[in-house]
Formats: structure tokens, sequence, C-alpha cells
């Protein structure tokens, strides 16, 4: 497409959109009564094209999020299956970071990679039963080969305890096999009714699995923190994402095992919460379901061949998956696009020529894409993902907004009359502020700025966290915080029925008019976790500090709100 073409388009979508907003010219030439305008037109960017965002994150977040992964070409859509998507290089290349970071941290602690099949035999899957309970649901099953109907039929797995655990069971035999820590990456399905959300809720999906196994219960403990603590490092280091560390309810933790620790995250645009990752430690419950024994080192086989003393080993299991993908984008992206923390960006700088027009001559235009061609080698060996923007055809006005939708952390621009100035404009995808720097202190000054970016873009979003989270001790105050899109942090009696009752209690019956607005925060409230880090003011006084909903006596501060 030529530039004039494309620009001509975009014109014509735009003077569409201008006139879908102004109202109708009635055939009298009068203009009707403006209308009050709906959600869409409300939404609607004026001057966007369907090239860019054409709504505001802000009136309809769902039609933001879904067009800004789609236009920025992070993401397609899968019309063969609901609830599948197709993740383009731009979002995969994200996955390959966090794989790169992850993975790298694991090995430090002595984890193996390996690979286990997808499908799981029924008997297997349904082996522990709290733990399939109340996923069954969920599960896909293969039934038929060809055209005939299997005897036995298959699941595909939605998690791999169940297909790892008899071979754990066959290789650990005495304690010199433990520890025994394998992590896997691969694609799990699990086949959920909720409306699907790209990244966020989808049918098969990619994560990490790690399973491991462990002579003590302090081992195993140590692990499960550890493993939290890098999932905290991928979501704040990396994605600049903020998360919170927590403990799940016994309600919410994961029921095959003995406790679930999570990391919690926040969508400031809709409120809601996000699990963003869980660290399980699973006790013995399911080396005692799968007879992953031991023999006891302090309790041996006797000389006289008295049997030695069983022992089950302690196990833990933990995952991260490509859910971390779409909250970094919810989080962050804005009205023009993604907008990407520089550590995850596979472009980071893209340098544009500027300033080119009819009486540029031929040899100012040369010089000007020596130059950017010679900068962006620079950047390159001093490890900066730099690329340059040389097409013809595009004019930068096109490109800027090419590479704004797509997120890149840094554009420069570069024209004949820079050049006589040697220096470049620089200008900041995250905050939009432009600055002109010297050419000699190119790459310094970028990877400064680089650095500068992250850790804005990390304090900015654990700002709005911080003002979204409401410390809330009586019952009156719990749901109005709800309502304005917080979250609770109350003391709470850890009781499950209060669980039950607080979630009810929240939950608005909506009445028609409400039921009619999708974002009518309609959703009861779920205890997200027991935070680790506890508010010291004012704190919990055993046998006094009351629970906030039921009255009874408080164990914890609990972070409280509605979520994915
Ligand atoms: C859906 C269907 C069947 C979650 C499911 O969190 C089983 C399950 O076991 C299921 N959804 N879970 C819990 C997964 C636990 C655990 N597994 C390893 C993790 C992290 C990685």
């Amino acid at each position: 497409m030529s530039s004039r073409n494309s620009n001509e388009a975009e014109e014509l979508v735009s003077q569409a959109n201008d006139k879908a907003q102004k109202g109708h010219t009635s055939k009298s030439g009068k203009k009707s009564a403006p209308k009050k305008p709906s959600k869409k037109a409300e939404a609607h960017i004026e001057g966007a094209s369907q090239l860019g965002v054409e709504v505001r994150k802000e009136v309809d977040f769902s039609l933001w999020y879904k067009q800004v992964l789609k236009r920025s070409e992070m993401l397609e859509y899968y019309e063969e299956v609901s609830g599948c998507y197709i993740i383009r290089p731009l979002a995969y290349n994200i996955w390959q970071e966090i794989q790169n970071f992850f993975d790298a941290a694991i090995k430090e602690m002595g984890v193996e990679d390996t690979y286990f099949p997808m499908f799981v035999s029924q008997r297997q899957l349904e082996r522990e039963k709290d733990h399939i309970e109340g996923f069954a649901p969920e599960v896909a099953w293969v039934t038929k080969a060809g055209s005939n109907t299997m005897e036995s039929p298959i699941a595909i797995r939605p998690t791999s305890e169940t297909v790892m655990y008899p071979y754990f069971a066959k290789w650990i035999r005495t304690h010199r096999d433990l520890p025994l820590k394998l992590n896997q990456w691969c694609n799990v399905v699990r086949w959920e009714f909720k409306n699907p959300q790209p990244f966020i809720r989808t049918r098969e999906f990619l994560w990490q699995e790690g399973h491991t196994a462990h002579f003590t219960k302090e081992e195993a403990d140590t692990e499960v923190y550890q493993i939290l603590e890098l999932y905290r490092q991928v979501y704040e280091d990396m994605l600049a994402f903020p998360v919170i560390k927590g403990i799940k309810s016994e309600k919410e933790k994961f029921a095959g095992g003995l406790y679930t620790t999570t990391l919690e995250g926040f969508i400031p645009t809709t409120g809601r919460g996000v699990q963003a990752a869980t660290s399980h430690c699973l006790g013995q419950n399911f080396s005692k379901m799968f007879d992953i024994v031991i023999e006891d080192p302090s309790a041996p086989a006797g000389p006289d061949g008295k049997d030695a003393k069983k022992m089950y080993v302690w196990q833990n299991s933990w995952g991260i998956s490509t859910r971390a993908i779409g909250v970094m984008v919810m989080v962050h992206g804005d009205d023009k696009g993604l907008v990407l923390p520089p550590r995850v960006a596979a472009t980071q700088v893209v340098v544009i020529p500027c300033g080119i027009t009819s009486k540029t001559t031929e040899d100012e235009k040369k010089c000007v894409e020596d130059k950017i061609n010679y900068v962006v080698k620079e950047m390159k060996s001093a490890g900066i993902k730099a690329k340059a923007d040389l097409r013809e055809n595009y004019s930068p006005g096109y490109k800027f907004n090419h590479w704004e939708l797509k997120g890149v952390p840094i554009r420069l621009e570069i024209g004949p009359r820079d050049l006589s100035k040697q220096q470049t404009l620089m200008v900041r995808r995250d905050n939009g502020v432009k600055e002109p720097i010297p050419l000699a202190d190119l790459t310094s000054r970028i990877s400064d700025t680089l650095k500068c970016i992250q850790k804005d873009m990390f304090d900015r979003a654990k700002k709005v966290y911080d003002d979204h989270v409401k410390l809330v001790l009586k019952w009156d105050d719990f749901v109005p915080n709800l309502d304005n899109k917080n979250f609770v942090l109350a003391p709470w009696c850890e009781e499950e029925k209060c669980e039950d009752s607080i979630k009810e209690k929240s939950t608005r019956h909506n009445t028609e008019q409400e039921a009619e607005d999708e974002k009518a925060p309609s959703m009861g409230a779920k205890t997200l976790c027991i935070p680790l880090e506890q508010p010291s003011d004012p704190p919990i006084i055993p046998g006094e500090t009351k629970c906030v909903s039921c009255g009874g006596l408080a164990k914890r501060y609990t972070l409280f709100g509605r979520s994915y």
C-alpha cells in the first residue's frame, strides 16, 4: 500500500467516524437532537484509524483490550475453536524472555527440564479424588480415533500431577534419590465455559509446571517461597506489574495440597484482581495417593530382616502461565496501543528518518540513512535491541503510530537538521516525553533511559495498586470500597462459612437497569490472599480484633476483591 493510499484510507475512516460521532443530519437539513452517545461511540477515539486503536481504554475496556492485542499483532483469534488464540511473535517473544529468565534461575536451584506426555488415563487422573473433584468439568477427553470410539477415553492434561507422580513413585526409592526437581514447559487444556479472554482465560495455554519431591518439609517450604520470589521477579522486574505475595485461604487453596502461596495482581481499569502465579506445598497428600515412599534412613531394615520404616516424601508444585502477558497489556497499554516494558520488548528502540521533504537532496537523504544504520549498529553492539524503519512508502507520522501501537519503548527521530546539530530527538513511549540527545552519548543515554522507563512503569503501576488497596475495619465500608474498584484489606477470622457469607453479601443483586451495564460490579468478593506482609497499623490484637464480617475474632489481615 502506498503512503497516499494508506493515508487516504485513514482519512476516510476518520471522516466516517467523525460523522457517526456528530449525530445525523435530517433530510430537512436540521440536525436531530443529539442522542446520549452509545457506549461504543463514547469509547471511540476521534481520528483513530482501523490501523490503530479506536476505542478508549477507560470507556470500553474489553473492546480496547481485544483491539490492542489484534492490531499490535500480538494475537490472532483462532476462528476454528472458541477460547483458543494464536500467539504471534510479538507476544511469543515476551514468553521467551520469561522462559529464559525463569529457566536459568530454577536451573541454579537444581531443577531439571523434562517432558511428559500430554495424555492421561482416566484411572490415573481420578486417583487423587480431592484434587480432581472441582476440576472435573473442565477436563477435555479424546474419545475417538478416526471413526472408532475408543475403549478407554484418555484425558488431555489440565495439569500434570497425575501424569508425573506414578513415575516419581518408580524413580524415588531411597533418600538418596531426593530431592527430585523437575520442570516442564508445556501446554495444558482446561475446557472452561466462562467467557474466554485472550491470555487471561483460554482453553489451551502455555505454562511451566514445576514438580519437586523432598526429604523434609522444611526443604519443601523453603523452595515454595524461593519460587514465589522468582515469580515476583518475573512480574515486577520484567513485566513492571506489581503483585502482592500471600497465602490462599483454605477454601481458595489447591484442594490437593497442604497450602498455596500466590501472587495477586490488580487491573485498575476494572478494579478486578488476577491470580498471577502459584507455588504450592503439596505436603504428603500426593505421595500418599501415589505411593511415593522411601525407606526412612533413621529406621532402616534390621539384620533380622525386619521391614524398614516407610516415609512419604514432601512435594511441591508451582506454575506461571501466558496469562502474564495479558495482565501486562491490561495494566500498561493506553489509547495508542501497547506499552512494553523495556526488559521484555523485542524492539527497544526504533529509529525513524524525519524531515525529509521534496527539497531534501539525495545526498542529504543518504547521509541520514547512513547515520541511522550506523547508530543502530552501535546500539546493537551495546546490547540494545534497536532497529531502523527506513521503509520508503510510509510517512514518519504513519511509522510513529505503527511503533506506538506495538509498544516500542523509545523512538529516535533523525533528520538533516538533527545531523547538522549532531543530535537526535528521543521520544519515550510510556510518557510521551521528548528530549534531544547528542549523538556522541547516544548508547549510554539510551541504556539509562531504558532502565528509567522500566522503573517508572513499575513505580506508576505500583502507586495505582497501593492507592486501590483500602484498609477496612468495619463492614459498612467493605462493599462501597469494592464498588469503587478497590481491593479491601481487612481483619478476618479465616472461617470458610464467613468467606461464603462475604461473597454473598458483596454480590450485587442487580436491578434491571444495572443488569444492562456489563460493567456493573455485580460479582461477589473472594479472599485473594492473606498477604505475607501484614499491615502494622492498626495491628491485629489476638483475642481482641474483630473479623470485618462476622464479628468473630480476627486472625490476620486478608485481601479481598472481585477477581478474574
Ligand atoms: C483443571 C482441571 C483439572 C487447576 C485444573 O497450580 C485439574 C486442575 O489440578 C488442577 N485446574 N488445577 C490445579 C493445578 C495445580 C498446580 N499444578 C502444577 C498449579 C501449578 C502447576
